[in-house]
């Protein structure tokens, strides 16, 4: 493992150099001295003030900070009022006091002094979830940062990177993490066995300190590979008790455990269906398990055919997750929560927002998101995931009269995590921006993608105006950039098997995965009203999607079939928006590595180069698509660009 990591948006420096005045902190004593919050406060304002003298107490001072917990506050609620003689932050809990220092010291950095604000805020989603898929040999399923440093060779480690990465997830809002991949293989299938509480007990200390609740992936079949039972049937009653012993046991020797993450009956992972019980048979045990210790299970809604025939037109993977789901509403005990993908297929660029948002009213779910960039580049190519998960957010499902966006329906967010050993934790500084945008996006949905950009690159890079300006741009335009030269018009699946890197147009169209577009001569698309997935949305979505003159033409070659000569609400042919689009898509890639350049001497030399290097491979790989998925195009379809350009 690398052992050298940035401090990211936690490196403090000098706000007021000169000050050698005295600066006071004082709490309370229902406020914990040793508490997360209070150091924070003083870490920060040591390096903020470095001539100043701190103390703590109530005499006289030029600058007084007051930290203090408050009944009348939810538990992750705070308060700030300030001005240039410091501040008072009170929280609802030792948590909403660390959520509230944080976002004062966001406040007086990015504005450069100590400035006058009042500020009540409370997160508007309870959980605010980070999935890790860590293998416990230390390599991570699309991982692009390097290898893990939660595991190295079957060993949990807990160290003072470790600490440093708590800190930065709750800065950013972020109140759980699950450790480990949701494909529980190898060592990690033995985490919930005894070798490993002494380590997982210190891990959920660090983690709960900074308020973050520790869950683990399990094996549904644990029972079995674990616990050498027969069967992990999840009615029959040994299963259900080996479960009961062992999250006794767990939380015995783990008391801050958040709870299990399960991927169940889904690409490999054993499920209830192995037993012909459905998922909240298999949910339910679980919870029950965890139940008397406020333990909960986040159940994976990811469940769907993986050995499909391509020939079959009516099986459509879109419908998987509803069909398994949508009839268990109201079926799953109270401390399951159900983690639905943003999207029906799988992370693609473009995807339509799932319909179990709008349908699961009894149930508590969970959206989720992947940070790391499998199908978005991999972290070589820049795509801020902001504007997509703040559109999914407020997205309005149409499933009843009012409060009906996916963020009035859910009860949290998780996000595949984009971490790793790297020194910049996210192989590129830029992918950093998805980190910490989708846990303050999760706790404040009111901000925009560029005022939580604005905040980071501020906090990360300072305060350089040409920097702040460009870097907004790119990130901003770099989502729309990477769908225009990979997959335009909802398409998806035209990347390379396996990786998910670089293009492949036929790659999965002849595979078991359920993932086609069926592009022929004539006409490209899967209509979806014939398959049946429209008709899982409410009105009026549903009559939205179903008409090729209604459904956005971002998302039309996903919902239906069109001739390449249909002519989208753009004015232009499908064909020719193929075309356009890729052209197009990497003349911003070049116009990104061109601005990158600009920026050479006003960025950390490190930053730089690692920009550079990754903006070339960007370039060339966004070359790659424009060609190769053009070619595919031209040579099927036979028709001509408009503007004579070379399609090969
Ligand atoms: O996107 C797919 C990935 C798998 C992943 C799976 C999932 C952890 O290709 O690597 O497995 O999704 O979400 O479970």
């Amino acid at each position: 493992m690398n052992k050298e990591y940035s401090k990211l948006w936690l490196d403090y420096r000098p706000l007021d150099p000169r000050f050698t005045g005295r600066a006071a902190i004082r709490c309370p004593s229902r406020v914990d001295r040793q508490g997360a919050a209070v150091k924070e406060l003083i870490t920060a304002l040591s390096a903020m003030l470095p001539a100043a003298e701190l103390t703590f107490g109530a005499d006289s001072a030029a600058l007084i900070f007051e930290c203090d917990i408050g009944d009348f506050l939810a538990e992750e609620e705070y308060m700030i009022s300030a001005d240039e003689r410091g501040a008072s932050v009170i929280g609802g809990s030792e948590k909403g006091l660390l959520y509230g220092v944080f976002d004062y010291l966001r406040m007086i950095r990015a504005a450069g002094s100590f400035v006058k604000m009042n500020k009540r805020c409370a997160p508007a989603l309870p959980l605010r979830m980070l999935d890790h898929w860590d293998n416990a040999d230390g390599t991570i399923e699309r991982g692009y940062s390097g290898d893990s440093f939660f595991f190295e060779n079957g060993r949990l480690i807990v160290d003072e990177r470790t600490e440093h990465y708590a800190r930065l997830l709750a800065s950013a809002g972020i109140n759980a993490a699950a450790v480990n991949n949701v494909n529980v293989r190898g060592d990690a299938v033995r985490l919930i066995t005894e070798e490993y509480y002494p380590e997982l007990a210190k891990l959920s200390a660090v983690f709960s300190r900074w308020g973050i609740a520790l869950y683990i992936s399990v094996d549904f079949s644990a029972p079995i590979s674990v616990g050498g039972l027969r069967t992990a049937d999840p009615l029959d009653v040994n299963t259900a008790y080996w479960w009961q012993q062992k999250a006794r046991e767990l939380f015995s020797a783990v008391p801050t455990l958040g709870g299990f993450l399960v991927k169940a009956d889904s690409e490999g992972q054993q499920g209830p269906y192995a037993y012909g019980r459905d998922h909240a048979d298999g949910a339910n045990m679980l919870a029950r398990a965890v139940k008397p210790y406020g333990g909960r299970i986040i159940w994976r809604a990811f469940v769907y055919n993986c050995a499909q025939d391509w020939r079959d037109e009516r099986t459509d993977r879109a419908c998987a997750g509803f069909k398994t789901f949508a009839p268990l509403d109201g079926h799953f005990d109270t401390n399951v929560i159900l983690q639905v993908k943003n999207g029906p297929m799988d992370f693609q660029v473009r995807e339509p927002v799932h319909p179990l948002f709008g349908e699961m009213k009894h149930t508590s779910v969970a959206a989720e998101f992947q940070l790391a960039q499998e199908y978005t580049g991999q972290q070589l190519h820049i795509c801020c995931l902001l504007p997509m998960i703040r559109e999914t957010l407020f997205f309005d499902t149409c499933s009843q009269p009012e409060h009906s966006r996916v963020l009035d329906r859910i009860s949290g967010a998780a996000a595949v995590s984009n971490t790793g050993d790297s020194f910049c934790w996210t192989g590129s500084e830029l992918a950093g921006a998805n980190l910490y945008g989708f846990g303050r996006m999760c706790f404040e949905p009111q901000l925009t993608a560029e005022d939580i950009l604005d905040e980071w690159i501020t906090l990360s890079f300072g305060n350089d105006e040409q920097v702040r300006e460009t870097l907004l741009y790119i990130l901003l335009s770099s989502h729309k950039a990477y769908e225009d030269y990979t997959a335009p018009l909802g398409m998806g699946w035209l990347c390379k098997p396996n990786t998910h890197y670089g293009p492949d147009p036929l790659g999965y169209e002849f595979d078991r995965w359920g993932t086609y577009h069926r592009a022929d001569r004539d006409a490209v698309g899967i209509d979806r009203c014939k398959t049946g997935y429209t008709s899982l949305y409410p009105s009026p979505l549903r009559e939205l999607y179903s008409d090729i003159d209604t459904c956005p033409d971002e998302l039309l070659l996903f919902f239906c079939r069109v001739p390449y000569t249909h002519i989208l609400h753009s004015g232009k042919t499908v064909i020719q928006h193929i075309y356009d689009s890729h052209f197009d898509g990497y003349e911003q890639a070049v116009e990104f590595a061109r601005l990158w350049e600009e920026l050479e001497g006003r960025l950390d030399r490190r930053v730089y180069e690692n920009g550079r290097k990754r903006l070339k491979e960007q370039l060339r790989s966004a070359r790659e698509w424009r060609d190769i998925i053009n070619a595919f195009f031209h040579r099927l379809s036979g028709i001509e660009d408009e503007k004579g350009r070379e399609l090969y």
